[in-house]
């Protein structure tokens, strides 16, 4: 899926970008799974080359045109705060150099950063959450129905489950009948699409505000002493609920071990760590978020596992055509591994719905 760029494209590419390219050099970057990256080094600094993936962003002008917005207000009403915007080309003025290869995009990579693939302490967890939540707390007075949707249906849970049930009709028959305790749990989880649907029917208490969407430790970069500068990777930045950044922040952090992990009996919730991403959250959003907001955080958690499982499974059957598999039965492992986490999450609840409590109590 992550097609490589050519070392010739890549100097095509940038060639339309305003860098010195003397000496230029590149080399593949970072640990997503949907959009290939790449980190440029030339006399002036360093950059990240990133190819959208098409398949998946049908309309990559609408990330820049989201950008190009939030990039705008920022500016004006929060002149300070750290946000980094992609270069545009020397031709056109776009945020894109594209042609038939595809929509490529440059950005600054900011000195001294870093980004870290896993959670290891609360202080990270914290930092981390606390970006996220001054994103979305700057953005509170902007209206998020003027952003594009750059993936519809992004965290419709109802619809990844009519997907999930659609494809063990038309699926890979073969893997589906192997995988039945799995799709078992799933459908017993069925109340998680019918809480999920009260909260998107309820403006009042769940409003919409302008997300993330993909909050995972590695879309934060950190200094050099693990302190939060800004977040990034903006292409899923778009109206959407409290949720999804918050649930994909229990879904990332709580667990030592992340999706990929094969050995299940590593997967658990550390306590400590939900409670730096509530007050990390807190820090930035306690006077934005509704009491109801505050009160379902466990229950975005679930939200957020439960998609993903439902996600990695479904791309099982569909024989990976989304996620793609470095082995034999990957989606099957990363989606059975998230129903592991799940199960830890409904096992911690009380635990942690205890520690929600002190700290909306503690914010007041
Ligand atoms: C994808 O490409 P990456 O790693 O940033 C996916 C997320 C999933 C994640 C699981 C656009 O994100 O929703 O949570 O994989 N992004 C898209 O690792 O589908
Ligand atoms: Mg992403």
């Amino acid at each position: 899926m992550n097609a490589i760029a050519q070392p010739d494209l890549v100097n095509t590419i940038l060639a339309d970008f305003p860098i010195p390219l003397e000496n230029m050099k590149a080399r593949p970057f970072g640990s997503g799974l949907i959009n290939a990256t790449y980190l440029i080094d030339c006399s002036n600094g360093q950059y990240i080359l990133q190819r959208i993936n098409q398949e998946v962003f049908r309309h990559p002008e609408y990330i820049a045109e989201n950008i190009r917005l939030i990039n705008d207000y920022l500016q004006h009403t929060h002149p300070n705060y750290f946000f980094v915007s992609p270069l545009t080309t020397r031709r056109h003025q776009n945020m894109f150099w594209r042609q038939d290869l595809g929509y490529y995009r440059l950005t600054p990579f900011v000195p001294g950063s870093q980004s870290i693939d896993v959670v290891e302490n609360a202080a990270e967890a914290f930092e981390s959450s606390q970006q996220f939540g001054r994103f979305t707390a700057r953005l509170a007075r902007f209206d998020p129905h003027t952003l594009k949707i750059t993936l519809p249906d992004f965290h419709n849970l109802r619809l990844r489950y009519n997907q999930f049930t659609n494809t063990l009709q038309h699926g890979n028959q073969e893997r589906i009948h192997a995988a039945q305790e799995a799709i078992q749990f799933i459908e017993s989880q069925q109340s998680i699409v019918r809480e999920y649907e009260k909260i998107c029917s309820n403006p009042q208490q769940y409003p919409v505000r302008v997300m993330h969407h993909d909050t995972k430790i590695s879309n934060v970069l950190l200094d050099k002493n693990k302190k939060g500068i800004c977040v990034i990777d903006l292409d899923t930045v778009m109206p959407g609920y409290f949720f999804s950044d918050v649930g994909d922040m229990l879904r990332t952090y709580l667990s030592p071990v992340s999706e990929e992990e094969r050995d299940f009996n590593k997967i658990g919730i550390r306590i400590p760590i939900f409670e730096a991403i509530v007050k990390g959250y807190f820090s930035e959003m306690k006077n934005e978020l509704t009491s109801a907001e505050k009160e379902s955080f466990v229950f975005a958690g679930k939200i957020l596992i439960y998609m993903q499982a439902i996600r990695f499974l479904t791309d099982h059957f569909n024989n990976d055509i989304y996620y793609g598999a470095k082995y034999p039965g990957h989606n099957f492992i990363r989606g059975t591994n998230q129903i592991a986490l799940l199960k830890k999450l409904n096992e911690a609840e009380p635990a942690l719905q205890a520690i929600l409590v002190q700290q909306i109590n503690d914010s007041k």
